[in-house]
Parts: C-alpha cells; structure tokens; sequence
C-alpha cells in the first residue's frame, strides 16, 4: 500500500531514524495525452457529456454517461501549495508527487526530464533536494516519454527501496527499476538500480508510466498500447503482450527479478502474460486505489472522441481498440461480448487527454468525502464523480486549473494536490 493509504489504514506517521535527506517518488507520467493531433477542446461549454448515440447498442451504454447533476460535490480552490519553493530548481515539468512515507511535510516531486526532488512544506522553508537524477538513463524525445512513475516500498521507512518508471533508448523501451535510497546520496542511489522490466515500445506515446502498490502489497503497473495511432498491431486485446494492459507482480524479492502472483487471472494461460490484471487499454495516465473501498479507479486516455473512467476488475477487457470511451472504435458497430465499460466518458469538447486522480477521503472539506476528483490535461478542468450502486450518481465540473494537469497527488492525510505544468503543485481547499 502507498504511504497515504497506510497512514489512512493505521493512523501514525512511524518517523524515519535519521534519514537526511528525503527522495521523493514521484512517478510521472507525461502527458498521457495520446498524441500531438489531439487538439484541447473548444471553449467552455456545458459539462453534457457524451451521448452513446452513434453506438450500436446505445440503451446498453446509457449508464456510462450522465449530464452534469447537482449534488453535493462542491466548487474547490486551487492554492499553491510550496509557495516558498524555487520553481527553477526543479525541473519544468512536475508529473508526480509523493509524500514521503515516515516524514511529515516532506514530498517527492518526480521531473518528467528524469530527475526525483524533495521539497518541503512545513513552517521553516527549505530549498528542493536531490534525491535521484537519472536523466541520462531517460529517454525525452517524444513528449509523453520520461521518468513517468514512481512508488515508495510498502516498507520504504525500514528498507529504503523505491521503484520508477521512464523510457530509454537503444532500443526504445520502459523500464520498471528497484533503487535503494542512499543516505550518501543521490549518486549512490542511482548506481543501485535494479531493473525489474524492460518492455520494448514500437512508437515514442502512449508510455503508460503509474505505478502503485495496491492494498494487497503487489506492484501495479499501467502500460498503453504501443502508440502511434488506433493501435496498429492490436496490442489492446493481445494478452500475449504487456503493452495495453494493467499488470500486476509482486517485487518482494531481492533479486532484479519479480515474481507473477497464481491468483493473477492470467497466469499459466498458454498464450497470456501472467503479469496481467486487466487489459484492452490504450493509455492509462494515472490510476489510484481508493482506501476506504479498495477500488482500483483508472483514467484511460481517448484517441477521436471519449476520454474514459474505469473501475478495474480482475481480468477485465476494457475494449480498447474495439471501443473507445463508449463508442465503438472506427465503426458504427461492434461486437462488445465481454467487454468492460468505463463507469464515465466525456468527450473532446471538454478536453483531450484525461488524467486520472483520487478518491477523496481527506477532512478539510467534508462535502467532498467520496467523491472521485480528476480532470484533463488540456483544457484543465476538474471535476467531482460519484458513484454508488453500480453508475454515476453525481458528477460536475468544481474547478478549472489555468494550464495543463499532468497528476494529481495524495498526501498522508488524505488531502489533494493537482499538478500542472503552468502553476506547479496547488493544493485542493474548499471553496470560499
Ligand atoms: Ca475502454
């Protein structure tokens, strides 16, 4: 489990013995938007989203989408939340943020160019640390590709380990690593890299890059389709490969090795990865667990029309590239037999990449408690969803970020942050 989760779980920040500087994490991924033809949606309009009128099956997919409701969910302030920090020591674009387990008012901040910070919040400012610099390992030439991920050991306080993720050349590829924090420093960290995972990738986007540790102590990693565009070679519903799909191992070991868990739906099929949870995704950017219910939310970047939202069930086919969002994908029909569909789409009139966030369970602002809290890259919107009872009960815009949202972020408390390449770190607050 995460740092926040634990905390949630077990209530106490358990302080570190004398760790002196703090890595952070933070797992980046870029831009998950799909790729450079997706034009940001048009101007503010209503938040009506799609309608699943040009399916085959529309009665079957009326669920997936709902209008704009009101509800509960409240309007939200966005607040600078390291107003002291000195944004030119920290890279230019922040992708994840992590609060470092064991230490209060001390995060990891993860720059997409491969570069890990700790940067503080408390009541004395303090400039940014170094905590890992791999730039030279990390692969930037396209704009979704970089140091992407990143996931503090369930046991970080006691062992140190840490994993990333981020693309690299020769040949292109993502790479899922081990690193021990060195008290020595941030070079002593680097050189103890482990690589786990290497998973080649035929074209620069759709790198994927979360990675997590669910409740159950495995390692969740989110991987896209490959790239380019429509999925070329179907990696979407081949599980044969790793690209398009959820996986899950456990890293426990102390080898450069993982192992696949027998319960992992696939594992000992003949012509499946058993590394796989779920599949037929295009290109995950951001997932989280919710603690409270264990629910494992996904946001599933869109390609033509629908950015989508998914709960992830074991085995699950999220259809890509049969489906996109709720629509069948390249045809007016399609054959949707066994077939998840999203809990939530909206389409390109709001947006054009989603970047999935959190479940609320924070306590600055109670009328926000269960609600799922995301947005999208391009047009920087943020909205609120709640789901009970199998749909979509609620669901509006509460905010509206001035630049791209590449993350959101979740401290030990519970409470939200949004990361964009424009403002850097703001903390949610409630609205006035
Ligand atoms: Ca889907």
């Amino acid at each position: 489990m995460n740092a926040a989760l634990r905390a949630l779980m077990f209530g106490t920040i358990i302080r570190a013995p004398a760790r002196t500087i703090y890595l952070i994490l933070a797992v980046g991924l870029l831009i998950a938007c799909a790729s450079t033809d997706e034009e940001a949606g048009s101007g503010p309009t209503p938040l009506v989203p799609t309608t699943a009128s040009t399916t085959s099956e529309p009665a079957a997919q009326a669920s997936a989408v709902v209008k704009d409701t009101p509800g509960s969910i409240p309007d939200i302030a966005l607040i600078p939340a390291f107003p002291d920090l000195d944004r030119s020591t920290i890279g230019s674009l922040p992708v994840m943020l992590r609060p470092i387990p064991g230490e209060i008012s001390q995060f990891a901040l993860v720059d997409q160019g491969g570069a890990i910070y700790v940067i503080y919040n408390g009541p004395e400012p303090q400039p940014a640390e170094l905590f890992l610099d791999i730039s030279g390992r990390v692969r930037t030439n396209g704009r979704e590709e970089g140091l992407l991920g990143l996931a503090f050991d369930p046991d970080f306080e006691f062992n140190g380990r840490f994993y990333a993720y981020y693309s690299a050349s020769s040949p292109r590829r993502t790479v899922l690593s081990r690193f021990d924090h060195a008290p020595e420093g941030p070079e002593r960290t680097a050189s103890s890299e482990q690589v786990l995972l290497e998973i080649e990738q035929p074209f620069p986007n759709h790198n994927g890059g979360m990675i997590e540790f669910g409740p159950d102590g495995l390692l969740y990693v989110g991987l896209g389709d490959g790239g380019s565009r429509g999925d070329p070679t179907g990696n979407g519903q081949n599980r044969s490969t790793l690209l398009g799909s959820l996986l899950r191992i456990d890293v426990s070991g102390n080898t450069a090795a993982y192992r696949i868990p027998t319960d992992n739906p696939f594992a000992g099929e003949p012509d499946s990865r058993g590394e796989i949870w779920a599949y037929g995704l295009r290109n995950p950017w951001r997932f989280s667990f919710d603690p409270a219910t264990g629910q494992l939310w996904l946001a599933d970047v869109g390609q033509q029309r629908l950015e989508e939202i998914d709960l992830i069930e074991k085995g699950g086919n999220y259809g890509w590239n049969i489906t996109e969002g709720t629509d069948c994908f390249g045809s007016t029909s399609c054959d949707r037999t066994g077939l998840v569909e999203p809990v939530f789409a909206y389409d390109h009139s709001l947006g054009c990449s989603i970047t999935g966030g959190y479940v609320y369970r924070g306590s600055a602002i109670p009328d926000l408690q269960g609600a799922y809290v995301y947005g999208d890259f391009c047009s920087g919107r943020i909205w609120g969803l709640r789901y009970a009872d199998g749909k979509v009960v609620e669901q509006r815009q509460i905010a509206r970020a001035a630049g791209s949202i590449s993350s959101f972020a979740q401290d030990a408390a519970g409470e939200l942050y949004v990361l964009t390449f424009d403002q850097g770190v703001l903390r949610i607050e409630a609205a006035d």
